[in-house]
């Protein structure tokens, strides 16, 4: 296996950490003896131990080995001891990383592993680790708002529900069993006070992943109005709940209060992501709806895109997006694929804002 090859495996297994190791970063090693994989692990519980011990503990012999993980070992007297020690004391003989650790308290491995006489390299597939790592990247330098992603399910004409404002089912089974997955990395789901109300989802996570947390469920509402018989609010026993009421300038608050649920009541949709970020929520998956969606993109709040498209075509319906601001071709934003795969009959795609990947 080349040391490519490894990164690769290295990002497979670090996924594997999924929803139970945020709000640390997903990552993996493997350790190469003349090109053979000797031994790999990965960060599997946040709190446990790193991909690099691991990787060491499952070797019989790592001395002289290369070990390739996708971030750069680190330094501090965590949860467990340095990886970057553990590096040196069994003798490894290089060090490959896709790319640095930016946070403050863990990073300086590279520079320790190679004041001990061991070969660094920097870089290996850096994009794609950077995207696998986006939240975690984005929450050590931005502590104003949570990482953002829109998952939205339309058809191949642009359209997330019917009509008659019906979304069931547009996308089939395997993207609705991925959907359980994706939900168990975040720290909050939200949806718009519409969805909510003509969808009434539970926003349940009931995937193979398990989260360390059950993400907590959010309600955007700026009428202040909200069914009181819907099912996220029937059931905050399943999950802590919350509903964020936008009130505008007036300051007016219309909410009638809800057992068991709190109410954060900002001025602007964009303090109530502030508020949320105080909260510690680190990253929320917006699950629509357009208009919703609309306003985010607006106030440039989307960081990554999940957009899974059905080959179904109708028509006439409700727009992923509601009313924007139109931009001319010349001065539109590329966004960077960074996934793209099938889900049984739906395709997956899958975009993030250039500059999150910039580490
Ligand atoms: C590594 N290998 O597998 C991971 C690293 O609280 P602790 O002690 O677990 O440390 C968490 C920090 O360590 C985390 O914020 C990140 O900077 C780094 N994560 N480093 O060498 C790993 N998960
Ligand atoms: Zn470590």
């Amino acid at each position: 296996m080349t040391e490519r090859e490894a990164m690769q495996l290295c990002l497979e297994l670090a996924r594997r950490g999924w929803g139970r190791v945020a709000p640390n970063p997903m990552v993996g090693a493997v350790l190469l003896n003349d090109n053979e994989v000797i031994a790999s692990g990965y960060h599997e519980e946040f709190g446990g131990p790193h991909a690099e011990i691991k990787a060491l503990q499952a070797a019989a012999d790592p001395q002289g080995s290369v070990c390739v993980v996708n971030l750069e070992p680190c330094t501090h007297q965590g949860k467990s001891p340095p990886c970057t020690e553990a590096l040196i004391k069994v003798g490894v003989s290089r060090v490959v990383v896709a790319g640095s650790d930016p946070n403050p308290t863990a990073a300086g491995g590279l520079r320790v592993l190679e004041e001990a006489g061991i070969e660094v390299e920097v870089g290996l597939m850096r994009d794609e680790a950077a995207a696998l790592n986006s939240p975690f990247l984005w929450n050590q330098t931005r502590t104003d708002v949570p990482f953002v992603a829109l998952k939205l399910a339309t058809s191949v004409d642009g359209f997330i529900a019917d009509s008659d404002g019906r979304s069931r089912w547009i996308s089939g089974e395997q993207s609705r069993e991925w959907v359980q997955w994706l939900r168990a990395g975040f720290d909050a789901i939200a949806v718009g006070r519409q969805t909510a109300e003509s969808d009434d989802p539970e926003l349940a996570v009931r995937g193979d992943v398990v989260p360390r947390k059950h993400p907590t469920r959010l309600v955007f509402t700026k009428s202040g109005k909200l069914r009181p018989n819907l099912r996220i609010l029937s059931s905050v026993a399943a999950a802590p709940t919350k509903i964020v009421e936008v009130v505008g300038p007036a300051g007016q608050r219309n909410l009638d209060p809800v057992d068991g649920i709190d109410v954060i009541s900002t001025e602007t949709l964009l303090s109530a992501f502030h508020r949320l970020r105080e909260l510690d929520i680190g990253s929320v998956l917006v699950e629509g709806g357009g208009r919703f969606a609309a306003e985010l993109l607006g106030l440039n709040l989307i960081d990554r895109f999940y957009w899974v498209q059905a080959p179904i075509l109708l028509g006439r319906g409700v727009p992923a997006f509601g009313k924007r601001a139109g931009t001319a071709l010349s001065e539109v934003e590329n966004w960077v694929v960074t996934e793209r795969r099938a889900l049984g009959k739906d395709t997956l795609l899958v975009l993030d804002r250039a500059l999150c990947l910039q580490v």
